[in-house]
């Protein structure tokens, strides 16, 4: 029985060593028999943590747990990187419920008991924001395809689009009037990439349900895509014939184009995107740049659902 919990945000006491996310030790006492894992951070049993490991490990060294939570994008939330885990804390993502809709043939609501249902999987992966900057974030979610199996897709749904809750008295980034994106924030993949092994939904990060500012209670991430496609405090998921609006491709599409594989040969008009600079991390020389990889490294396993296409044309 999966009932979702939300993690105890910790209290100031705690130093940030403390919290910083140590998975060998947390996957060990999992391992341990009858060893109870429902100490007061961890939201997610031990079962549920460490069951099924997800694999794509990239081997690289984890972003501090209090970078990936206190440096971050979530404009209903504010412009600036502290803004989100600032400005959220009126924000309530308890009860959710998530809507699929559209080309399918049993469209359905998912409570977020329904959800962790669909079976959690830790899965490390690295982030590479449009900004050039990058994480390495252990996430806890499940296959995107498992709840699209649970809605049976037709045969005409060729795309899937994403919608993140509108809330303005709980999300001051929505309220006054400075308003930096029309609301809801909404992206959109083709069904083959969402459908992909690397797409997840994810409910949570190093060990813990996920805190609002990184996009409680579910949010999507594709790790070959620029940040801004993994859209945050999702409530609607529609399958779709034609090819569904994007948030930043609406905005700029000549800066921002609705595949958004990160791509080191396509510069962004004002910047480029050779390099990236890994937050927290120490790097060549004490430097922590370090070149970008095509598809964000990941491109053994998503290249083919490419081929024949002209990515710089369709960046
Ligand atoms: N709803 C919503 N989702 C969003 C954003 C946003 O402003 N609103 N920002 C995006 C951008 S630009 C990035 S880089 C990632 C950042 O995710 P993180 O803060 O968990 O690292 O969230 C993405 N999802
Ligand atoms: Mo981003």
């Amino acid at each position: 029985m999966h009932r979702y919990r939300p993690t105890p945000i910790p209290g100031s006491e705690i130093t940030a060593e403390a919290s910083y996310y140590r998975r060998r030790d947390i996957l060990r006492m999992g391992a341990v028999g009858g060893f109870s894992l429902a100490a007061p951070s961890l939201a997610f049993s031990a079962t549920e943590l460490a069951a099924k490991p997800g694999g794509y490990d990239p081997k690289e060294e984890l972003t501090a747990e209090a970078d990936a939570t206190s440096y971050n994008n979530f404009y209903e939330f504010g412009t600036g990187k502290a803004d989100p885990a600032a400005k959220s804390g009126d924000f309530n993502p308890t009860p959710w419920t998530v809507k699929v809709d559209g080309m399918v043939g049993k469209p359905a609501e998912f409570d977020l008991d329904a959800l962790m249902a669909l079976g959690l999987e830790e899965r490390i992966y690295r982030m590479r924001c449009v900004e050039a900057w990058s994480m390495v974030i252990p996430w806890i979610g499940f296959p995107l395809a498992s709840l699209l199996d649970r809605v049976e897709p037709l045969g005409s749904a060729k795309y899937v689009a994403f919608e993140t809750v509108v809330r303005p008295e709980e999300m001051p980034g929505q309220r006054g009037i400075f308003q930096p994106l029309n609301w809801p924030y909404v992206e959109g993949l083709r069904l083959d990439e969402a459908r992909h092994p690397l797409t997840i939904l994810s409910m949570g990060l190093y060990g813990k349900t996920l805190p609002n500012q990184n996009g409680a209670p579910v949010r999507l991430v594709t790790p070959w895509k620029y940040g801004f496609k993994g859209i945050k405090s999702i409530v609607r998921i529609t399958l779709t014939e034609e090819q569904p609006a994007s948030t930043w491709n609406r905005l700029a599409p000549s800066e921002y184009g609705f595949y958004a594989n990160v791509n080191p040969e396509v510069d962004h008009p004002r910047w480029s995107q050779a390099v990236e600079n890994r937050i927290g991390g120490g790097g060549f020389f004490g430097s922590n740049e370090r070149p970008t990889l095509p598809f964000n490294g990941y491109g053994d396993e998503v290249a083919s659902l490419y081929e024949g296409m002209d990515l710089k044309a369709n960046f």
